[in-house]
């Protein structure tokens, strides 16, 4: 089946990108679910299983410079069905964690959630799971992906006050929008579809068992992927096990459904804090000194937000909680780059290369 590229998200500046390399006899296809091993992809000739060539695995520093979902590669057809990938094109956005296994291993990686998003649906439920400061946490990884975010409250028909839980949320996330729905009533579900638009791509993304797949379901019109009920022993939890790029009927967009994540930990995010925390990080400059630690110094302006009440002990904690996490993998990522700087020139000492996931944390 032959689809018009567009569909998948392919525009004008993919099309210049591509041309600026010789390509012969390749063709660009994009990645809609990582196997162990092998992608699969979407080009425009229709769907193809691919493996990517030992030289770009070779010439990858770490896993995160391999293919994931969301990103556009560059295939060779090689039959029906079947394609190698030999690049990667540029990605333009991507939603990053710390890497899940890292605190057993002491390994310090990226583990890139999806590329090429152009928004971030951050998916809460508004019973007793509802957490601002969970929500604050995804809000800062959201708007370092370099994609929009914007925050779901899935679950509304379980509440009897909606609203409640809206203004709640609302107090924290600044400029980003908030939509509650409830798929199961069939509420809401138009304004997510109006954050979406032809080949624009969102991913869903948020613990397990808030509804992510059920939307997608939902708005694809069929039960495309598996759900499963939460029962009281915690049991229907991590029902999806992979992440995969759907293209929603009538051109109204793609979403990625990703697994439902236990912890989210934070990766190089800086510029997501500053943002997410715009209320409090721009109280700083109306400190007496300069270089205010917002403890004991006369004049801190934080310290007076915090009693007048402009700023909440618990949102001020929370914002120096993720600093804490930030500045822990930066001495993490300053610690490894010192290894390699040391590691350099010896042969064989590169980390090897597993394929597969993590997700079920
Ligand atoms: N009451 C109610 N239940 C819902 C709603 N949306 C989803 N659910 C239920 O919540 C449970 C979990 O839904 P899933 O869609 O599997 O959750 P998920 O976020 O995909 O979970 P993971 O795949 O584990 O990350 C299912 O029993 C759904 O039927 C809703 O709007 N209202
Ligand atoms: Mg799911
Ligand atoms: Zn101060």
């Amino acid at each position: 089946m032959t689809i018009r590229i567009e569909t998948i998200g392919w525009d004008a500046g993919r099309a210049e990108e591509w041309t600026r390399e010789a390509r012969d006899g390749r063709a660009p296809g994009r990645i809609a679910v990582q196997h162990r091993g092998a992608y699969d992809v979407l080009t425009a000739e229709g769907e193809v299983r691919a493996e990517v060539v030992p030289r770009l695995v070779r010439g990858a520093a770490s896993r995160s410079e391999l293919p994931v979902v969301g990103d556009w590669v560059e295939i060779e057809p090689l039959g029906p069905g079947r394609a190698a990938i030999h690049a990667l094109l540029e990605r333009r956005t991507k939603f990053s964690r710390l890497a899940a296994h890292d605190a057993a291993s002491g390994v310090t990686e990226e583990q890139v959630v999806a590329a090429n998003i152009d928004i971030a649906f951050v998916v809460s439920s508004v019973n007793e799971d509802l957490n601002v400061r969970r929500i604050e946490r995804y809000l800062t990884l959201a708007r370092q992906s370099g994609a929009r975010p914007v925050v779901l409250l899935t679950k509304t028909d379980l509440v009897s006050d909606p609203a409640a839980a809206v203004a709640t949320v609302s107090q924290v996330t600044l400029d980003v929008p908030v939509h509650p729905l409830s798929t199961s009533a069939g509420v809401g579900l138009e304004a997510v579809l109006g954050e979406l638009g032809p080949g624009l791509t969102a991913a869903l993304l948020g613990s397990s068992g808030v509804g992510k797949s059920t939307l997608v379901n939902a708005l694809v019109g069929n039960d495309r992927i598996k759900t499963a009920a939460i029962r009281s022993d915690g049991k229907g939890r991590h029902t999806t096990t992979r992440r995969e790029l759907i293209v929603l009927p009538g051109g109204a967009g793609l979403l990625i459904d990703t697994p439902g994540m236990r912890e989210l930990q934070l990766w190089s995010a800086d510029q997501g804090l500053e943002e997410t925390f715009d209320d409090v990080t721009s109280l700083f400059g109306s400190c007496r000194f300069a270089d205010c630690a917002h403890d004991r110094e006369p004049g801190c302006e934080v310290r007076q937000a915090l009693a007048d009440g402009r700023l909440t002990q618990a949102r001020w904690d929370s914002f120096l909680k993720l600093e804490r996490e930030l500045e822990t993998l930066g001495h993490r990522l300053d610690t490894r780059a010192a290894a390699e700087e040391r590691k350099r020139g010896r042969p064989g000492s590169r980390t090897p290369l597993e394929s597969g996931d993590d997700d079920l944390t």
